[in-house]
C-alpha cells in the first residue's frame, strides 16, 4: 500500500504551496491528512484532486501515519515532532528547531540524498529558504572547484515571515500608490505607512531592511547564522568560513543572494556556466547582453534555483562573484520537504 502522510501546517503560507505541490507531483501517497492549530481545524483544503477537511493537531492524529511533515514555527516542531515519532511516523521537518542536531540530517537532495537514512531521532530536517535558494547552486561549484569561503548577501521576500508578512507589504503598496514625493524625504515613508509593520521592524514598502530574524551574539541576526551553520553542515565543510549580511527587500516571492565564493583551485566563469548548466535544481539565466538575470519576478511558482552575473573575481583567480534567486516557498520550503519526503515514500515502497 501506498504510505500515509500528513501535513502539519497546512493552511500556512508553505502549507498552502505544499498542497498545490501534492496535485502536480507524482501521486506517491496514499491517505494525505491534513493538520493544524484548532484555530484552522475544520476548514476544507482542496489538495490532490480532493477536498480535504483540515483536522486538529492532536497526538492521535498520527496514528497510521508513515510520514509527518511539518510547516510550522521552531516551538510547535519542537514539541509536536517528537510527538508523531513516537507515534511511529517519520518526520521532515521545515523549522529551525533540529537543523543543526547532531542525529538529525539536514537534506537537500541534489546534494546529500543519502543522508535520509541516517536518522537516528526519525526526524530529517529541511534548510532555511535562503541556505536553499543559494547552496544548490553552490554545491555543484564546490564540487568543480573545492569551495573555502563564501561572503553573502541576500535580498529576501516578505513571504519568508508568512502570510503576515505578504499582507503587510501590500497594505503598505496600497498606502502610498499615487504619491510621487514620498520617497524623497525622511521620515515621510514611516509616516504614510503608520504604526503597522507587521512582522518587519521598518517600513518594506520604497525601502530595504537589513534585518531577517532575531538578533544573536556579536550583533549577527539569526539568519546569518543560519547561512553559515547550515551551509556548513549540508556540504560536510566544518570550516567553512561563511560571512553574510542578511536584508530583507519588497518582493513578495523569491530570495535572491549574492554570492562571492573563494576556492581552493583556480576558477573560470565558463567553466563554472557549464558545471551548473549540468547541476540538478538549478537553471542558469546569464546573458547580461540580452538583459537576462536571475530575478524573483521569473522564478516566483518554479522549482529551480536561478543563477547568473557569474563572473571570476577581477583581484582572485579563485574566486567567483555570481547571484542566485529562488522560490522560498517552493524550492526554499514545500518543494524541498516535498522531495525528501519522496525519498521516504520510495524506500517505504522498495520493503
Ligand atoms: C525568512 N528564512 O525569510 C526566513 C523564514 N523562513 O524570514
Amino acid at each position: 500500500a501506498k504510505p500515509t502522510l500528513a501535513v502539519v501546517g497546512a493552511t500556512g503560507a508553505v502549507g498552502t504551496v505544499m498542497c498545490e505541490l501534492l496535485s502536480a507531483r507524482k501521486n506517491v501517497w496514499g491517505e494525505i491528512r491534513l493538520l493544524a492549530s484548532a484555530r484552522s481545524a475544520g476548514r476544507k483544503v482542496r489538495c490532490r484532486g480532493e477536498e480535504l477537511t483540515v483536522q486538529e493537531l492532536t497526538a492521535e492524529a498520527f496514528d497510521g501515519v508513515d510520514v509527518a511533515m511539518f510547516d510550522v514555527p521552531d516551538e510547535v516542531s519542537a514539541q509536536w515532532g517528537p510527538a508523531a515519532v513516537a507515534r511511529g511516523a517519520v518526520v521532515v521537518d521545515n523549522s529551525g528547531a533540529f537543523r543543526l542536531d547532531r542525529d538529525v540530517p539536514l537534506v537537500v537532495p541534489e546534494i546529500n540524498p543519502e543522508q535520509v537514512r541516517n536518522r537516528p531521532r526519525g526526524i530529517i530536517a529541511n534548510a532555511n529558504c535562503t541556505t536553499l535558494a543559494m547552496i544548490v547552486a553552490v554545491a555543484p561549484l564546490h564540487r568543480e572547484y573545492g569551495l573555502r569561503e563564501l561572503v553573502l548577501a541576500s535580498y529576501q521576500a516578505v513571504s519568508g515571515a508568512g502570510q503576515i508578512g505578504v499582507d503587510t507589504l501590500y497594505d503598505q503598496l496600497s498606502k502610498i500608490a499615487g504619491d510621487r514625493v514620498l520617497g524623497s524625504r525622511p521620515g515621510n515613508v514611516r509616516q504614510a505607512v503608520g504604526d503597522d509593520l507587521g512582522p518587519f521592524p521598518a517600513p518594506m514598502a520604497l525601502n530595504v531592511v537589513p534585518w531577517a530574524g532575531s538578533l544573536a551574539d556579536g550583533g549577527w541576526s539569526t539568519e546569518e547564522l543560519k547561512l553559515r551553520n547550515e551551509s556548513r553542515k549540508i556540504l560536510g565543510l566544518p570550516d567553512l568560513k561563511v560571512s553574510a549580511t542578511c536584508v530583507r527587500v519588497p518582493v513578495v516571492t523569491a530570495h535572491s543572494v549574492a554570492v562571492h565564493a573563494v576556492f581552493g583551485a583556480e576558477v573560470d566563469a565558463e567553466g563554472a556556466r557549464e558545471a551548473l548548466r549540468n547541476a540538478p535544481g538549478v537553471i542558469l539565466v546569464d546573458d547580461p547582453a540580452a538583459g537576462e538575470f536571475p530575478m524573483p519576478i521569473d522564478a516566483v511558482g518554479t522549482d529551480p534555483s536561478w543563477v547568473g552575473r557569474i563572473r571570476r573575481s577581477v583581484d582572485d583567480p579563485r574566486a567567483l562573484d555570481f547571484f542566485v534567486t529562488g522560490d522560498n516557498l517552493r524550492k526554499g520550503a514545500a518543494l524541498n520537504t516535498a522531495q525528501i519526503a519522496e525519498l521516504l515514500a520510495a524506500e517505504f515502497s522498495s520493503r
